[in-house]
């Protein structure tokens, strides 16, 4: 499966560490019916066949939701399980040669922080670009912060669909309207709450606005969270 610009309007990386005692295949399962649009393996902390027979799990439960499923930086692992493709960071395996490994049919995602890495990530072959972290986070405590002006210079700059990630929650999403993202990558917005499904239905109502040219959505903002205008 190659994607859309479209498919990163939310996207979720998956991280069973902040589930609560819900199942991990449980939870995707709800919050892809809820309307996440795609998918990234990540586990820092399990086996290699731990690693096999979850992510082989998750990606069924991907296809059934008709949405991208790639895998992070273990593209052995992305192969040996037919993932859509792999996501890797500038401290792992360089872009150039995650595209010549997996060839030109499978999705590439790179993590980068500025206009440069972007440019150089585009030449390598990316489909996709991940910019962040963008609001502090707990969930990557190396995570380096990124400016808003950064990232709209890198929309601004490169022809490649980016999704911006780190510390986004649905206080603060809409603090990157017009930046031209395509859409948000979250972690704990998501798997951290008490509802993880109506998380992904509240967040995906912010994300409807996201992009340049749409309407304020401050008042769909002020109901969702109670009253307080951001
Ligand atoms: N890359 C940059 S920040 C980050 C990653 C994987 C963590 C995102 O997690 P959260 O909980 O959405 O801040
Ligand atoms: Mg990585």
């Amino acid at each position: 499966m190659k994607m859309k610009p479209s498919d990163l309007n939310l996207y979720l990386v998956g991280d069973r560490s902040w589930l609560k005692d819900q199942s991990m295949d449980c939870v995707i399962e709800s919050v892809l019916a809820a309307g996440v649009t795609f998918l990234q393996y990540r586990e820092k902390a399990l086996t290699l066949e731990e690693n096999k027979i979850n992510a082989a799990a998750l990606k069924v439960i991907a296809e059934k939701y008709h949405i991208p499923f790639v895998v992070n930086d273990d593209i052995d692992l992305a192969l040996e399980i037919g993932a859509d493709g792999v996501h890797v960071g500038q401290s792992d395996l360089e872009a150039s040669q995650a595209r010549t490994r997996i060839g030109d049919d499978k999705i590439l995602g790179v993590s980068v922080r500025t206009v440069e890495e972007a440019i150089n990530a585009k030449a390598a072959g990316a489909d996709y670009l991940g910019v962040g972290a963008m609001f502090p986070t707990d969930t990557k405590k190396d995570a380096c912060a990124v400016s808003f002006e950064t990232l709209r210079e890198i929309c601004k700059t490169v022809d490649l669909p980016v999704v911006a990630i780190g510390g986004i929650q649905l206080s603060n999403l809409l603090q990157l309207q017009d930046s031209g993202i395509e859409g948000v990558a979250v972690i704990s917005a998501i798997l951290a709450q008490d509802d993880p499904a109506e998380a992904t239905k509240n967040l995906k109502t912010l994300c409807k606005f996201i992009k340049r040219d749409q309407v304020s959505a401050s008042n769909e903002s002020e109901k969702l969270q109670g009253g307080t205008s951001i």
